[in-house]
C-alpha cells in the first residue's frame, strides 16, 4: 500500500515545464538535443536494468538517488548494448568505446552505454543534468576523443600522499578521465633501488586501495617500473622484473607500463629495451586476458632528444610489438603538442603516440607553482594520438 502510495505520488510531481536551455554538462557531450522542456526531478524512480549493467554504475546511481530509488517510480532504464534494459535504444548507442546514449522524456529515462564504461559515464553525465529541482528532457550522444585520459603521477619530489591520491581517482571518475598513471620517481620500488621488490606490506595494503578505488570510479590504474638506472640485461633481471609485475597483478594491477626516461648507458639500449618489453608483452600482457595494453616511456622521449644517428626510434618504430603504447612528450621535454609533432613522431614509431604532457609539473622549477592557463596545445591532436596524461605538481590541488 505504501509503495503504491509513493508510486502516485510520484507521477504527481512528474510536472512539464518550459525552461531555458541550460545544459551545463563537463567535458561538453558530443551531441546534445535539448527540447527547451523539463521536469520535477521524480520524488521516486524505479531501476531497470540493474541485474545486467556495469555494477560501478549502478553503485554509482544507488548512491546518488539514495531514498528516491525504489521498486515503484519513474522508469530509469541502465544498461550495456544487448542488455534487455536497453535494447530500445540499440541503434542510438554511438559504436565506440567508452560511449554512451542517454534520454531524458516524460516517459523514461535511458542511460546506455557501448561498454561497461559508457553506461557508467552516461551515469556521471545524468548527475550533472540535476539542476534546481529539475531534469532537462534531451537527448546526449556520447564518445571520448581520445582513448586513454588522465594524469601521470611522473615528477621528482614527494610523491603524492594517499589520500591526494584517493581524492584524485575519484575527481578522474567525476571529469570522465579513465588512466592514472603511476610513477613517482621518488618511490623506491618503482625505480632503483628497489625496483626488483615487492612493496612491503603496508604500501602494498595502500597500492590494493588505490586500484579498488580507481576500478570503482572507471579509471584504470597503471602501475610504472622504472628499472633503466641499474638494470642488467640478464635473464635474472627480466625474472625479478616479472615477479614484481606478478607481484602488483596480485594487488590488482591490470594495467602496467615500463619507463626508461631520464637513464644513460646500457639500459638506454633500444634493441635491448625492445627484447625485454617484446617479452613482457608475450609472456605477461598477451597471457592474461584482462591485462590492457602495456605501455613504454621511451629513452628518447621528446623531438629535441632524438638523435636518428643512434636508431633507437627507428628500433622502437620497426621491432617493438605493435600493441605497444609509447610515451611522447612533444618537440621538447616541456612542450605544447602540435599536430605536426604528433604527425612526425607517428612516422618513426609507427603507431599514434601516446602523450607525456609535462604541465604542469614544476618538479624543474621548485620555487614556482605552476597555476597558469592552459593554451598552445593544438586542437586537432586528437585523431593522431593514443593518450593523453598530465605530470602534475607534486601538490595534488
Ligand atoms: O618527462 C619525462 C618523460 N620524464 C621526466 C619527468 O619525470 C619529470 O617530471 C619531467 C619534468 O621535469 N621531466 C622529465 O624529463
Amino acid at each position: 500500500m505504501k509503495k503504491v502510495l509513493v508510486f502516485f505520488v510520484c507521477l504527481l510531481f512528474v510536472q512539464v515545464r518550459v525552461m531555458a536551455q541550460d545544459i551545463q554538462v563537463q567535458p561538453s557531450p558530443r551531441q546534445v538535443n535539448v527540447t527547451g522542456k523539463s521536469m520535477t526531478i521524480p520524488v521516486a524512480f524505479r531501476l531497470v536494468g540493474e541485474q545486467e549493467a556495469n555494477p560501478h554504475a549502478i553503485a554509482l546511481l544507488k548512491q546518488f538517488l539514495g531514498d528516491r530509488l525504489g521498486t515503484e517510480g519513474f522508469s530509469l532504464y541502465v544498461g550495456e548494448k544487448g542488455d534487455r534494459a536497453v535494447r530500445g535504444a540499440k541503434r542510438l548507442i554511438p559504436d565506440h568505446p567508452e560511449g554512451y546514449y542517454l534520454s531524458i522524456t516524460d516517459k523514461a529515462i535511458m542511460l546506455a552505454g557501448n561498454d561497461e564504461r559508457g553506461t557508467y559515464y552516461a551515469v556521471r553525465t545524468f548527475m550533472q543534468l540535476f539542476h534546481e529541482g529539475h531534469l532537462p528532457f534531451v537527448r546526449i550522444q556520447d564518445y571520448p576523443d581520445v582513448r586513454f585520459r588522465g594524469v601521470v603521477e611522473g615528477f621528482y619530489g614527494t610523491p603524492w600522499s594517499h589520500e591526494a591520491r584517493l581524492r584524485q581517482l575519484r575527481f578522474y571518475g567525476e571529469n570522465k578521465l579513465n588512466t592514472y598513471i603511476y610513477g613517482p620517481k621518488d618511490d623506491p620500488f618503482h625505480s632503483s633501488p628497489n625496483w626488483r621488490k615487492p612493496y612491503p606490506a603496508k604500501e602494498a595494503a595502500r597500492l590494493a586501495e588505490l586500484v579498488k578505488v580507481a576500478n570503482e570510479n572507471e579509471v584504470d590504474f597503471v602501475w610504472a617500473i622504472h628499472p633503466g638506472l641499474d638494470i642488467r640485461w640478464e635473464t635474472s633481471d627480466r625474472d625479478s622484473l616479472m615477479a614484481k609485475f606478478e607481484h602488483m597483478y596480485d594487488l590488482g594491477v591490470r594495467s602496467f607500463a615500463v619507463f626508461f626516461d631520464d637513464i644513460s648507458g646500457e639500459g638506454a639500449k633500444a634493441d635491448r629495451q625492445v627484447e625485454l618489453l617484446n617479452y613482457i608483452d608475450d609472456h605477461f600482457v598477451q597471457v592474461k586476458p584482462d591485462v590492457t595494453p602495456l605501455i613504454v616511456c621511451p629513452t628518447e622521449y621528446n623531438k629535441g632528444w632524438a638523435r636518428p644517428e643512434s636508431g633507437y626510434l627507428a628500433t622502437i618504430g620497426e621491432k617493438l610489438n605493435p600493441s605497444v603504447e609509447v610515451m611522447w612528450t612533444g618537440d621538447r621535454v616541456i612542450s605544447e603538442i602540435t599536430k605536426e609533432g604528433v604527425e612526425w613522431i607517428r612516422e618513426q614509431i609507427k603507431r599514434p603516440s601516446y602523450i607525456w604532457w609535462n604541465f604542469p609539473v614544476s618538479d624543474y622549477v621548485r620555487d614556482h607553482l605552476l597555476l597558469g592557463e592552459v593554451y598552445g596545445n593544438g586542437k586537432d591532436i586528437a585523431g593522431s594520438i593514443s593518450g593523453f596524461v598530465a605530470n602534475p605538481m607534486e601538490w595534488a590541488e
